[in-house]
């Protein structure tokens, strides 16, 4: 089995019809990767122990996704110096509460915090990728690729 480059780490398993947008740009780009739960509030040790873990194992880019007060990705960042990016879930405050838990970090120990909801959860997965290609360069081109795939189906957009 490959070993995986990037980890998804959710808050909760209600998180992942969302997320999962992330994993699927993942496989797309066939990039290897890991998705769990695990939560900053609800199983603290157990998120130190893993990011140590899959560090180790090998993983470059940590995706971390919560809703609430989502400090899952912030305590990811504090344990690895590989990227993280996080995915703020709507909430019963409608994300923003998520979001800006995810986008304070003290100066120092940064997360990279995507929109929230869908089109978050999408960026972070294409984001992984664009970051492992800056050492891949067929991977480079596939996005590039992508673009220009999606640029021809817009353009060929007609309004009636
Ligand atoms: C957060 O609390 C999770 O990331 C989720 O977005 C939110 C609600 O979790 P559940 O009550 O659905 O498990 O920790």
């Amino acid at each position: 089995m490959t070993a995986p480059k990037v980890a998804i780490l959710m808050g909760s398993k209600s998180d992942w019809p969302v997320v999962k947008l992330a994993s699927d740009q993942l496989n797309t780009y066939g990039v290897p990767h890991e998705s769990r739960v695990l939560s900053a509030h609800r199983t603290p040790d157990e998120v130190v122990a893993y990011v140590r873990d899959a560090e180790a194992r090998g993983v470059k880019v940590f995706i971390g996704a919560a809703g609430g007060a989502a400090h899952l990705a912030g305590v990811i960042a504090a344990h690895t110096t590989m990227p993280v990016l996080a995915i703020p879930i709507t909430s019963k405050l409608d994300g923003l509460d998520s979001l800006l838990s995810m986008v304070q970090m003290p100066k120092g120990v940064p997360v990279g915090c995507l929109a929230i909801g869908e089109a978050g959860a999408t960026n972070a997965g294409i984001l992984a990728v664009q970051i492992l290609s800056t050492s891949d360069p067929a991977l480079a081109q596939k996005l590039k690729d992508a673009r220009r795939a999606e640029a021809d189906r817009i353009l060929k957009d007609t309004l009636s």
